[in-house]
């Protein structure tokens, strides 16, 4: 799809992560190409709300609280601050990042919550749940694992985790056991509130098949739409999280107040930008959800029929990226398959940039996607550093050493055209949620670059010929000016060093695709370049599979132990 540039703004979302532990390759996986798809829109001259917020409430921070004896208040701050500096550092530039805990989504949650109970979409029921008689409580989801009643798989009490993937309604679960005690559960009978999503059903069969973003999301979500739709508790036992009305001892289930948030930090953003948060949320936009895989069922049923119910704009796209494997291994924290972003990569001192280009180009947005630092060490030392860095650097060096600047020459039309090819080819790719393929496009015009400039030998034409020597040079360094707008989005810190590279002084960041373009000025001054993107050294790889090899065998290790101690007990 090509996108025609709207006068009212894109909303373009991230999925919050939950505030309970660390920032892991698996979340940027999903922020890292809705931003570069951000940027990319910007550059198209479209006006872009980005936001995302941490989610603060559900047993994810409860439990997680527990068991570092603090409160869910104190970890989710703790954690949203956490993310807050992550996204920075890698340049995931929102425009609101807000908390799921904010006093507006908690109004929000009951404006919406309300609006549901009357239009008669909301009813209660008497259900038998999963009570822990030692810790004498009731144990909503993650308080409780047991067996998934779909498929026999070992899951958490609000979803199949390791089998069918399913979301399990509470009081679902089967052989339940307490989480935090390892009791095992009776079943005891309390009130609760259902949201009718059942009667949703022909209204999803006919939304759903023209919702945008990519098929994954959609056909899954049509699958399950035509299996069985059943209706979904929306209260929960607890006291962290927003209060279900008129009843003190519920809070709304997460899964409520989660995309909620979506509402709320657009509101929080027009509040502090002057602006109506209606003219997105209550009006014909476009809005568009970047999320995890693993959360379809969640943004692509459950949250376009609690907006259809309330009265709200609908989603426009779900956008769902693949899962991450590290080393070809199935992603794990328990068993040590994890990257923290801030220890294991900021804390070795690699740029955010590689990070950033290595998930948009290494494939398909819906693909799983392998991290490895071999192909890490691969792709930047010979797409990055080899390819498009090696053909900056030659270009802009040859100009400053013989020309001290930009040659007087005119560019030609086949470079020109070659421009365009990329330009068009590039953004028609990342309209269609085609990170790999956009990346792909750009590196071209870099291979291009690099095989115009070693044909045509500017450093014997110097020496021949001055002004044949300058149209190259000319030529060379246009194509170094729509390399770098054009990597921008993907490369944003590194791109506004190389910006500066070309005698520029203002923002890359706001230089929209035209600008490539436009010519450069002839005798313009050039600053001495430098390197910016440097090869990985084969040791600093090493020394990360090392600790990567050192973590595994730790968790192994502990398993073991573990196992060992529960034998003897
Ligand atoms: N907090 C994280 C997850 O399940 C969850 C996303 C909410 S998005 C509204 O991936
Ligand atoms: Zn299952």
């Amino acid at each position: 799809m090509i996108f025609m540039t709207l006068l009212q703004p894109i909303l373009v979302t991230c999925g919050l992560p939950y505030a309970n532990g660390k920032c892991h390759i698996g979340h940027l996986r999903t922020y890292v190409p809705a931003d570069i798809f951000a940027r990319s829109l910007r550059k198209q001259g479209q006006e872009v709300v980005f936001v995302c917020g941490s989610d603060a409430h559900g047993t994810p921070v409860m439990v997680n609280a527990e068991e570092q004896g603090t409160t869910p208040e104190e970890l989710a701050k703790k954690y949203h601050a956490h993310f807050d500096e992550i996204f920075k550092k890698m340049d995931v530039e929102f425009d609101y990042f807000g908390s799921t805990d904010s006093q507006s989504n908690h109004n929000r949650t009951l404006s919406i919550v309300n609006a549901l109970i009357k239009s008669g979409y909301v009813y209660s029921m008497k259900i038998d749940l999963a009570y822990c008689p030692k810790c004498s409580r009731f144990l909503p989801d993650r308080y409780v694992e047991g067996i998934c009643p779909h498929c026999g798989s070992h899951a958490r009490g609000d979803e199949c985790d390791q089998g069918c993937g399913k979301h399990l309604e509470p009081g679902e679960i089967k052989n339940a056991v307490c989480n935090s005690c390892g009791t095992e559960a009776e079943y005891r009978s309390q009130e609760h509130f259902f949201f009718k999503l059942s009667s949703f059903k022909d209204f999803l069969l006919d939304y759903l098949p023209d919702l945008g973003g990519t098929t994954n999301a959609r056909n899954y979500a049509i699958k399950w739409v035509n299996n069985e739709l059943r209706d979904w508790c929306i209260t929960r036992n607890m006291e962290w999280g927003v209060s279900f009305p008129d009843h003190e001892d519920l809070v709304v289930y997460v899964w409520v107040d989660a995309p909620i948030g979506y509402i709320s930090f657009t509101e929080e953003w027009a509040k502090r930008e002057g602006k109506n948060w209606e003219d997105v949320w209550r009006s014909d936009s476009r809005i568009i959800h970047f999320i995890g895989l693993d959360i379809v069922y969640h943004h692509c049923i459950f949250w376009p029929a609690m907006l259809k119910g309330a009265g709200y704009t609908l989603p426009s796209s779900i956008v769902a990226s693949g899962m991450v494997k590290i080393e070809d291994r199935k992603f794990s924290k328990s068993r040590g398959y994890v990257l923290w972003v801030d220890e294991d990569y900021f804390g070795h001192g690699f740029h955010p940039d590689i990070l950033r280009y290595y998930l948009a180009s290494y494939t398909s947005h819906t693909k799983d996607l392998n991290f490895s630092w071999e192909m890490f060490q691969q792709k930047t030392n010979s797409e990055l550093a080899g390819s498009f860095g090696n053909f900056l650097y030659r270009t802009l060096s040859f100009a400053y050493k013989n020309f001290e600047g930009v040659p007087d020459a005119k560019v030609s039309s086949e470079t020109m055209n070659e421009i365009k090819r990329a330009i068009d080819a590039n953004t028609a790719s990342i309209n269609n949620y085609e990170f790999k393929q956009a990346a792909d496009h750009a590196m071209l015009l870099a291979d291009f670059g690099n095989t115009y400039f070693q044909s045509r030998e500017p450093w014997k034409l110097i020496k021949t010929d001055k002004n044949k020597c300058a149209e190259v040079l000319k030529n060379s360094l246009q194509i170094a000016k729509a390399l770098i707008i054009l990597f921008e989005p993907v490369m944003p810190g590194l791109m506004e060093t190389a910006w500066k590279q070309l005698g520029f002084t203002g923002n890359i960041h706001t230089v929209s695709y035209r600008e490539a373009f436009i010519e450069l000025e002839n005798g313009k001054k050039l600053p001495k370049p430098g390197i910016i993107i440097s090869k990985i050294e084969n040791s600093k790889i090493e020394e990360m599979e090392a600790l990567l090899t050192e973590r595994i065998g730790g968790t192994l290790e502990k398993e073991t132990e573990a196992q060992r101690a529960n034998e003897t007990v």
